[in-house]
Formats: C-alpha cells, sequence, structure tokens
C-alpha cells in the first residue's frame, strides 16, 4: 500500500449516510449536476459531477481547472455542509480548511480512468473522498502510471484519506457492484472529494 492511504471502512453508519445524501441533494438542488467534457476532444465523461465550497473543479474544451462559478449556471457553488467539515477536522486535522468537494455521481455503467489528483497547488494536502451508495472497485496504483496497481472495494459510507506518498498515487473506479445499497436508487453511487485547492 503506498504511504498515507487510509481506507476507513464503515466511517459512516447508515444514519449518517442518510444525512450526507441529504446534504448532496441540497447541494445538487443548488448546482445542478453537469456533463464535463475532455479538454481538446471534447469527449463527455461518464461521470455527472458539480460541486461545493468556495472552488469547484470543471473540464471544458479549453482544459480543467478550479473556478468559483458553476458553469452552467454562473452562480457561486453552494456552501459546503458542515458534515464535510467535520470529516476534514477529524481525518486531516492540522491541515487547511478544504476549498472544494467535488460531487461525482455515478449511474450504473460509469468508470473513471486513472488519474492523479494534481489540479491543487500543495499536495501536502491529503484529498479525502466518501463513497455512499453502489459499492465500486477502485484501482490503486503508485505515482508513475505503470507502477502495479491493486483493487478494494469502496462501499457506501467508506472515507478513503490519499496523504503522503498516496497523495499522487494513480487511481481509478473500474466498474460499480450492482444491487450493492439501497441508499441511492438506480444502483447509482456518489463520491465526494474534499480538496485544498490553493
Ligand atoms: C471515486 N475517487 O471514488 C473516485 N480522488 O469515485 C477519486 O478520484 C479520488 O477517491 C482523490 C482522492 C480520493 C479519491
Ligand atoms: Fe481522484
Amino acid at each position: 500500500m503506498p504511504e498515507g492511504f487510509r481506507l476507513l471502512a464503515g466511517h459512516f453508519d447508515r444514519g449518517a449516510q442518510e444525512a450526507l445524501l441529504e446534504d448532496i441533494r441540497e447541494v445538487v438542488r443548488a448546482a445542478p449536476l453537469f456533463t464535463p467534457v475532455m479538454p481538446r476532444t471534447g469527449k463527455p465523461f461518464s461521470v455527472r459531477m458539480t460541486s461545493c465550497g468556495p472552488l469547484g473543479w470543471v473540464s471544458d474544451l479549453s482544459g480543467y481547472r478550479y473556478q468559483a462559478a458553476h458553469p452552467e449556471t454562473g452562480r457561486a457553488w453552494p456552501a459546503m455542509p458542515e458534515s464535510l467539515l467535520a470529516l476534514w477536522e477529524e481525518v486531516a486535522p492540522g491541515a487547511p480548511w478544504p476549498e472544494a468537494c467535488l460531487v461525482n455521481f455515478y449511474g450504473p455503467g460509469t468508470r473513471m480512468g486513472l488519474h492523479q489528483d494534481r489540479d491543487e497547488a500543495d499536495f501536502s494536502v491529503p484529498v479525502v473522498s466518501v463513497s455512499l451508495g453502489a459499492t465500486a472497485l477502485f484501482r490503486l496504483g503508485g505515482q508513475a502510471r505503470k507502477d502495479p496497481t491493486r483493487s478494494m472495494r469502496l462501499a457506501s459510507g467508506d472515507v478513503v484519506v490519499l496523504a503522503g506518498a498516496s497523495r499522487l498515487a494513480y487511481h481509478g473506479i473500474d466498474r460499480l457492484v450492482p444491487g450493492s445499497s439501497s441508499l441511492v436508487r438506480d444502483d447509482a453511487r456518489i463520491n465526494l472529494t474534499l480538496r485544498r485547492v490553493t
């Protein structure tokens, strides 16, 4: 396992997952899910996404970046829910506050290619993720794309921390496991990632 990687299985119990999901529904009402496209090619991502907090992540023909406004409504992103700030304080104590929470929505059949999270200024600050809904097969490698990878399951309520050497580890989602959670309808999955951007 890369140094600094943590999988906190079952960090949120069912009641806490339901409360978080309600927080995210409120975020999506203010900042609707959109389909990002790959820079240059315009190929759509299979996930739909939105953000909360002062900054949000967007990808369009001109590139990917953090920005303060939703790309379709032009409005500021909604505030980050208190529950997520509390999680950050618990698992990344002493780190500067997160500025962005990306909300990724996976329908059945959605994947996320192997990538590094490197659009942030300071890689000494961890990235923290929360999984809700269908279980996902998560692939984790090393800091080089060619490094060997391992696969693990992320179930509803699990929290992942990429800190230390794992902060720049390649990772992705190979597939969802249908029928694995009743939290989100239609076997969908929601992943939240909290980041310090500046
Ligand atoms: C996902 N997660 O679980 C994709 N990134 O849907 C990520 O891309 C991710 O889980 C940074 C840190 C933790 C993650
Ligand atoms: Fe990522």
